[in-house]
């Protein structure tokens, strides 16, 4: 009903802009020398990183929970039902827990826009940190729906310490308070909850911001999706997202960029002459090339890890000690003899299938 009302109020504005197109906004941002840009996101940012949305039909969190024996899958995220019972939760936090997972393009332009000055606040409803992770400094960032970045008891409120938090979540155990022994939760907004001060502090800013830049999001959770009607009449609002949400496209300088979200960031750089800059923000997100390869590489048997300790040895000799070939043999022959005395090869079972019933379409990616 806002959103109607925003819209009717708006419709005689005089636009700022030349066309409601990404070129004229494009002119706009440079000619009018924008620094104040406010980010308003979602879960749709985060979908391309693997991490899934809560309620699609088949890949939703929501959906993937009946293994947990929830008689509503929304208890996970209920406070009253994790004072009874919070292995569900813990469950599902070792999935969602940050590291996990790198950061979108999308997360990159924000952190881009931020290096160029010009990010005054980005408000996000997601709690997987990827922003952070993607470095967007954490004063700039406002979690809306709270994020696993802190934790503490939920009787006392004593934090706990992270490395501890990280220990357990790797685990799926419930950590308790160091004070009370109390229940510890990161600091995720459940069902029942307030929402962080911080979020109330700021919610006026976006009157003061020159562009809006709207990504990822339904705009169907109050009061986060009352925030781009905040903007000021005349201040250019871009949504990037698979559809159109929130009555935006309803002011004379709203920009619609629908589809998905990575190629709507990749045009609107591109528009921008930023694309290159953007490629390369994004890659310092990427894991270490020789640590992926690792990850990826398949478990190796006995035999394998005893030759390469073979060649390991032997380049080791040659080098050191410039011995001859005929001792090169011997000292394979002599690690030939050790690897028949081996026992069998044992077998390489992986037991790290996580919760891939909880995201089956995980199941086919490698990260
Ligand atoms: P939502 O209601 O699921 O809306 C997501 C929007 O993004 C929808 O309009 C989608 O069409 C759109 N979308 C999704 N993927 C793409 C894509 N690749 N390209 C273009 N558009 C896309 O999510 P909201 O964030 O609006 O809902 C608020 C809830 C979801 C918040 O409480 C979040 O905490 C919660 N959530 C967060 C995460 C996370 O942290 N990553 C994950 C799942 C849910």
């Amino acid at each position: 009903m806002g959103n109607e009302e925003s819209t009717l109020m708006d419709e005689n504005q005089t636009p700022v802009l030349e066309a409601p197109t990404v070129d004229a906004l494009v002119k706009y941002i440079k000619e009018q020398n924008v620094k104040h840009v406010v980010v308003m996101v979602g879960a749709g940012i985060s979908t391309s990183a693997g991490i899934p949305d809560f309620r699609s039909p088949d890949t939703g969190i929501y959906a993937n929970l009946a293994f947990l024996d929830l008689e509503e899958p929304e208890d996970v995220f209920d406070i009253d039902f994790f004072r009874q019972n919070p292995k569900p939760f813990y469950a599902l936090a070792r999935e969602l827990y940050p590291g996990r997972y790198r950061p979108t393009i999308a997360h990159s332009f924000v952190k881009l826009l931020h290096d160029k000055g010009m990010l005054l606040k980005h408000f996000t409803q997601n709690i997987d940190c990827l922003e952070r992770q993607a470095g967007v400094p954490g004063e700039k960032i406002i979690e809306a729906h709270g994020s696993f970045a802190t934790q503490r008891c939920i009787d006392c409120k004593v934090e706990y310490p992270d490395d501890k938090m990280k220990d357990f979540v790797a685990k799926s155990e419930v950590p308790h308070c160091l004070e009370c022994n109390g229940l510890v939760k990161p600091d995720i907004v459940f069902f029942g909850e307030a929402l962080p001060r911080e979020f109330h502090l700021n919610s006026q800013l976006p009157a003061s911001a020159d562009l809006c830049i709207v990504m990822g999001t339904s705009l169907t959770v109050h009061p986060f999706a009352a925030l781009p009607q905040r903007c000021s009449p005349g201040t250019p609002r871009l949504l990037i997202n698979m559809q159109r949400v929130g009555g935006m496209g309803g002011r004379p300088d709203d920009v619609l960029l629908l589809g998905d979200i990575d190629e709507g960031v990749r045009k609107f750089a591109r528009a921008l002459g930023w694309e290159e800059e953007l490629e390369a923000v994004w890659e310092e997100t990427n894991p270490d090339p020789k640590d992926r390869e690792a990850e990826n590489a398949p478990p190796q048997t006995r035999d394998e890890r005893l030759q390469d300790e073979v060649d390991r040895l032997t380049a080791e000799v040659d080098r050191t000690l410039g011995l001859s070939n005929a001792y090169e043999q011997r000292v394979r022959e002599r690690l030939g003899e050790l690897r028949a005395n081996e026992p069998g090869q044992s077998s390489s079972s992986s037991s790290s299938e996580g919760l891939a019933h909880v995201f089956p379409h995980l199941a086919h990616k490698s990260r």
